[in-house]
C-alpha cells in the first residue's frame, strides 16, 4: 500500500507535469485542505477561495452535513447500476423534482452529461412530439457560450482552443448573439425545425455576461410562440449562486423557503450540476414536465453512476443546505455589497473599468489587451495576498467564493482585492 508521503508544491505540480496530460494551465498553487470559505496549500499557508471550483462549492468546502450524507451513505450502498431498483434514487428524484418545481428528473454525474442529456430530450421532443422530420431537428446556441467539453457540445463553441482538431463536428445547431432577442425571432421565425433553445441565463466563462433585463423572460415567450423548448443551462448559475434559487428565478424573492414555484422563466427543460453536489461529489441533473420527460423510454439514455445512492444522499444534503442557510439570500445582500464596494475603488482606477454580476458570480474587467497577462499577474499577486482567483477570457477576473461567507469575511476579500490591484496601478 503507497504510504501518501508528504509532498512539497513544487513535487506536487513536478507530478502532475510528468504524469497527467496537459489539459489545464493552473495557478501554480497546491491546495491539501479546504474549509467552508478557506482552503490551505500544502505548506499550511490559507487562502479564500474566490473561485468555489467554478460554482461548485457554494455551500463552502467540506461541508459537515454533506460529508455526513457521504460517508454515511458510501458505508451503506455506494452503487447498484440502475438494472436494479434502490432505497435512494426515488426520494431523492421526489424531493429534487418539488424543490424545483418540475414533475420528472433524470439524474447524470458531470455537467457535459447532463447538457448532452437535455439535448437528446430536444431533439426526440422535437420528433415525437412536435413533428419535425427525423434528423431534421435544429437547437439555437449563444455565441460565447460554454456548456461543457465534449465532441457534439465543442461543435457549437465558437471557442478555438475548444474546438480545433475534434472534428468532424455534430450538426444540427444554429448560433446566435447572446442577449439579442431580434436574433432570436429571426432564427426561430425562419425555420420551423428549431426544437429548443439552449441558453446560460448568465455567461460565466465568456466573462460573467449578464443579459439586459427581461432577455430571459423574452426570450422564453418567444420559444413558447415558436413551439420551441427553452433549455436553461444552470450548471454554473443555479443551486443559489446569483442571489435566486436559480438565476432564471429573475426578480423573484423566493428564498426557496416560501416559493410559489413559479419563477420569472420557468425553463421546458432545467440543467443542473456543480454545487447540486456542494462539490463532494460529481452530480447533474435535468428536470423537465411530463409531456417532456415522456419521450425517453427504457434504453434510450443513462449512465453506470447516474442517480447512484451517494449521489442521491449527498444531492439532498446539499440543497437542505442552501435552504436551511439561506443561501440564496445571502449571496444577494453580499453581492450587492461586493459590487458597490468595488465600483468605489473603480472610480478612481486606472486598471479596472468595471465589475458586474449577480449574487455572488461576479467579475472584473482589466483595462488591457485581451491578450495580455496583467489578469493572471493580478491573480498571482491574489494567490500571494491570500486569495485565489484566477482569469476567465484574457482581461476578465471571475470572483465567485462560497456562498456561505460572512459579510466580514467578504470585507476583508475585498480589501485584498483593492490592495492587490493598487499594486497594478
Ligand atoms: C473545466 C469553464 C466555468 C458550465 C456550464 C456546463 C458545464 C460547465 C454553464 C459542464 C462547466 C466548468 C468546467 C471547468 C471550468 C468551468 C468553467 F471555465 F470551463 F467554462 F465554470 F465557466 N454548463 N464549467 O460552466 O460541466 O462537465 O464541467 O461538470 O472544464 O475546467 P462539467
Amino acid at each position: 500500500m503507497a504510504v501518501i508521503e508528504q509532498l512539497t508544491s513544487q513535487q506536487a505540480i513536478e507530478l502532475e507535469d510528468k504524469y497527467g496530460a496537459h489539459n489545464y494551465h493552473p495557478l501554480p498553487v497546491v491546495l491539501s485542505r479546504g474549509e467552508g470559505v478557506y482552503v490551505w496549500d500544502v505548506e499550511g499557508k490559507k487562502y479564500f477561495d474566490f473561485l468555489s471550483a467554478y460554482s461548485a462549492v457554494n455551500q463552502g468546502h467540506c461541508h459537515p452535513k454533506i460529508v455526513n450524507a457521504m460517508t454515511s451513505q458510501a458505508q451503506t450502498l455506494s452503487l447498484t447500476s440502475r438494472a436494479f431498483y434502490n432505497d435512494m434514487l426515488g426520494r431523492y428524484e421526489k424531493f429534487a423534482s418539488e424543490y424545483f418545481n418540475f414533475d420528472k428528473l433524470l439524474p447524470m454525474n458531470t455537467g457535459a452529461e447532463a447538457v448532452e442529456t437535455a439535448l437528446k430530450i430536444c431533439r426526440k421532443w422535437a420528433y415525437e412530439k412536435k413533428g419535425i422530420a427525423e434528423n431534421q431537428a435544429e437547437i439555437i446556441v449563444c455565441e460565447n457560450n460554454f456548456h461543457g467539453r465534449t465532441t457534439t457540445i465543442i461543435s457549437f463553441s465558437n471557442d478555438p482552443v475548444a474546438r480545433k482538431n475534434f472534428g468532424p463536428y455534430t450538426d444540427g445547431f444554429i448560433k446566435i448573439a447572446y442577449d439579442n432577442l431580434e436574433a432570436l425571432e429571426t432564427a426561430l421565425k425562419n425555420n420551423p425545425n428549431v426544437a429548443g433553445f439552449l441558453v446560460e441565463p448568465i455567461q460565466g466563462e465568456a466573462g460573467v455576461y449578464v443579459p439586459t433585463e427581461g432577455y430571459l423572460a423574452k426570450a422564453k415567450a418567444l420559444c413558447e410562440a415558436y413551439n420551441v423548448l427553452f433549455i436553461a443551462d444552470e450548471v454554473q448559475t443555479g443551486i443559489a449562486r446569483t442571489g435566486r434559487l436559480l438565476a432564471t428565478c429573475g426578480n423573484c424573492s423566493c428564498e426557496k423557503k416560501n416559493c410559489s414555484g413559479t419563477p420569472d422563466v420557468k425553463p421546458d427543460v432545467l440543467i443542473l450540476g456543480k454545487a447540486l453536489s456542494g462539490g463532494a461529489y460529481p452530480v447533474s441533473a435535468v428536470l423537465a414536465n411530463d409531456d417532456i420527460m415522456s419521450v425517453i423510454r427504457p434504453g434510450n439514455h443513462g449512465s453506470t453512476f447516474g442517480g447512484n445512492p451517494i449521489a442521491a444522499a449527498v444531492a439532498m444534503a446539499a440543497l437542505e443546505v442552501v435552504e436551511d442557510e439561506s443561501l440564496a439570500e445571502n449571496a444577494f445582500q453580499l453581492g450587492e455589497l461586493f459590487r458597490s464596494e468595488l465600483n468605489k475603488y473603480i472610480e478612481t482606477s486606472k486598471i479596472v473599468s468595471l465589475v458586474r454580476g449577480r449574487g455572488l458570480l461576479n467579475a472584473i474587467v482589466i483595462n488591457d489587451s485581451e491578450d495580455s497577462d496583467t489578469a493572471w499577474n493580478i491573480c498571482m499577486a491574489l494567490r500571494d495576498n491570500g486569495l485565489l482567483a484566477k482569469p476567465t477570457h484574457g482581461n476578465i477576473i471571475r470572483f465567485a467564493p462560497p456562498l456561505v461567507m460572512t459579510k466580514e469575511q467578504l470585507l476583508e476579500c475585498v480589501a485584498i482585492i483593492t490592495k492587490t490591484l493598487k499594486e497594478f496601478e
